[in-house]
């Protein structure tokens, strides 16, 4: 493979990546909807570097893909950003 087929390739898949982002689509299905906010659901309240004990159902850490607003918590203005795209899709 040449370098020009590959910085092809590459652009190709910079695109992709990039159309297929939508905002509030925790689960990465393409459909904002309520699996989203039961993905979110886990993680309320969840600081970089926290976690919750949930017994039997294991320890849950802060997970930064869940932290939509990237401000570092996963708490209401990420699951405002869901309910801001209720309904959008791909
Ligand atoms: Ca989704
Ligand atoms: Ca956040």
């Amino acid at each position: 493979m040449n370098l020009k087929m590959l910085c092809i390739l590459l652009l190709v898949g910079i695109a992709t990546v990039n159309a297929w982002k939508l905002n509030g689509d925790v689960n990465k299905d393409c459909y904002v909807n309520i699996l989203d906010m039961g993905t979110l659901n886990p993680y309320w309240e969840l600081a970089r570097g926290q976690s919750h004990d949930f017994g039997s159902y294991g320890v849950w850490h802060y997970k930064g893909w869940a932290d939509l607003n990237k401000d570092g918590v996963i708490d209401q203005l990420d699951v405002d950003m869901v309910a801001n795209n209720w309904g959008a899709t791909c």
